[in-house]
């Protein structure tokens, strides 16, 4: 039988093997969704440890229950480990590894190419290969496309490639892996069938576009999207401060538009592994064909601007306060870069703890959820909320988790600077907002 036929087939009878590569925040959830679809999966991480916990049934991810994990475990539907060479029998493999951003904002493609030569190797006729990860436009086709054929088989009959943005959102507690619609291209239309064959035995929605590139865009314009309505809030409240004008209110208002509008928030700043990346994704892409995308670059660096915007209104209240900034110190309420979540990385909070510290500001946190902050001189430890913010000069709250005492903390701290607006509609003198 042709190998697409019997693809086809063995995808969907849910026969066939598949394979995860990277057990992250993206490949784990998607390795227990197809598993709990009834095919038999094998992930594969570097990292010992992810391998060690998987196969002892202990999830390391609040959004993969331990039950969930451990029944597909025991009932050998999902198993982890760290030799590729295990892919040689999936009928299909997913590659879910991160693409970072290197310093001079172009991608790094090293895990993806990594994890993609070593694919290569142990690439078997008739086998599916999905990117996953987030990435620029081409990279499918450009980059994995010609290693992946470096293995003597050619893509569209004698393996299958696609491209299918990941989606996960960590601590949404509405949409999942199963449930977020699932977008996939294919090199060929040979490959988008195998593609889409597979994903819908797994998936409740699977859109199917004409090519990877299209597949690969989407996801950055999705992300795009809100990072440069973020930019448009945060000018907003910067200009709103000098007008004396309540942005929140406005921005309240204005949602009350039943069409044509989206609310965004101001913040100190973008947080995060993906909306602060992916964007840039898009510039060094139509850089490289000749156009200078200057929307995304000034979004990006009115972004990046707001924790000086932070630090320079921290300042203005103490001098309100006939307080230098140096020698003040100010207490930081919440580090994470979003709220609920315990991931500092990529945080506002560290520029701003860092600039406050140059500044000669002492700087301390309380965060529910984040254990430490920084490394080296900048490391920052946790405190408790009420008695710090009784001995600070200020207190700011920079990420507005749940469960957290702020009307105890409006008594305690001689001065608050609400940057997220979770004291809505609280007029107190020493109260002040974004
Ligand atoms: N932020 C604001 N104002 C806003 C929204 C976000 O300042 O109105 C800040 C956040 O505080 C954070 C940063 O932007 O620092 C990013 O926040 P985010 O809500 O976009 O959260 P992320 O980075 O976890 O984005 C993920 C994305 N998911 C994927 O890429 C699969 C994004 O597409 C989701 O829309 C987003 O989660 C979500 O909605 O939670």
């Amino acid at each position: 039988m042709q190998p697409a036929k019997e693809l086809e087939a063995c995808l969907q009878t849910r026969r066939a093997h598949a394979g995860i590569v990277g057990l992250g925040y993206a490949g784990l959830p998607l390795a227990v969704e197809v598993a709990r679809s009834g095919f038999t999966v094998f992930g594969v991480d570097t990292d010992a440890a992810k391998v060690e916990a998987l196969n002892a049934g202990e999830s390391y991810l609040p959004d993969v229950s331990r039950a969930v994990l451990r029944e597909l475990v025991n009932s050998s539907r999902l198993r982890a480990g760290s030799d590729y060479a295990e892919l040689s029998r999936c009928d299909a493999v997913s590659i879910c590894v991160p693409t970072p951003l290197r310093k001079t904002k172009d991608p790094d493609l090293t895990h993806v190419l990594g994890a993609v030569q070593t694919l290569a190797k142990h690439l078997t006729l008739g086998t599916l290969v999905i990117l996953e990860s987030t990435t620029y436009p081409g990279t499918t086709e450009e980059a994995v496309l010609p290693i992946l054929e470096e293995s003597g088989l050619r893509v569209g009959k004698d393996f299958f490639l696609c491209y299918s943005p990941e989606r996960v959102d960590p601590a949404n507690t509405e949409y999942g892996t199963r449930t977020i619609p699932k977008i996939i291209g294919g090199v060929t239309a040979a490959c988008l069938r195998m593609g889409q064959a597979y994903y819908r035995q797994v998936m409740d929605e699977v859109v199917p576009v004409s090519s990877t590139l299209a597949a690969e865009t989407a996801k950055l314009l999705e992300n795009t999207f809100r990072m440069v309505n973020i930019g448009l809030v945060n000018e907003t409240a910067i200009l709103c401060d000098r007008l004396g004008i309540d942005v929140w209110e406005v921005i309240k208002a204005a949602s009350t538009k039943p069409f044509g509008f989206m609310p965004f928030y101001p913040g100190p700043g973008l947080g995060g592994h993906c909306v602060p990346v992916d964007p840039h994704f898009l510039t060094w892409k139509s850089r490289q064909a000749g156009y200078e995308p200057r929307l995304i670059q000034l979004a990006s660096e009115i972004n990046g601007g707001m924790p000086r915007h932070i630090v320079s209104r921290i300042q203005s209240a103490l001098n309100d306060a006939r307080k230098p900034l140096r020698g003040s110190s100010i207490h930081l309420v919440g580090v994470a870069y979003k709220r609920n979540v315990a991931d500092a990385r990529e945080s506002p909070a560290m520029d701003i703890a860092a600039m406050l510290k140059r500044m000669g500001a002492i700087v301390t946190y309380s965060d529910p959820f984040v254990q430490s902050l920084g490394v080296g001189p900048l490391a920052l430890s946790r405190v408790e909320l009420l008695p710090a913010a009784s001995q600070s000069d200020i207190a700011v709250i920079l990420t507005d988790h749940d469960g957290v005492d702020y009307r105890g903390l409006l008594a305690a701290a001689p001065l608050v600077f609400d940057t997220r607006n979770v004291l809505s509609g609280v007029e107190a003198a020493n109260l002040s907002r974004l």
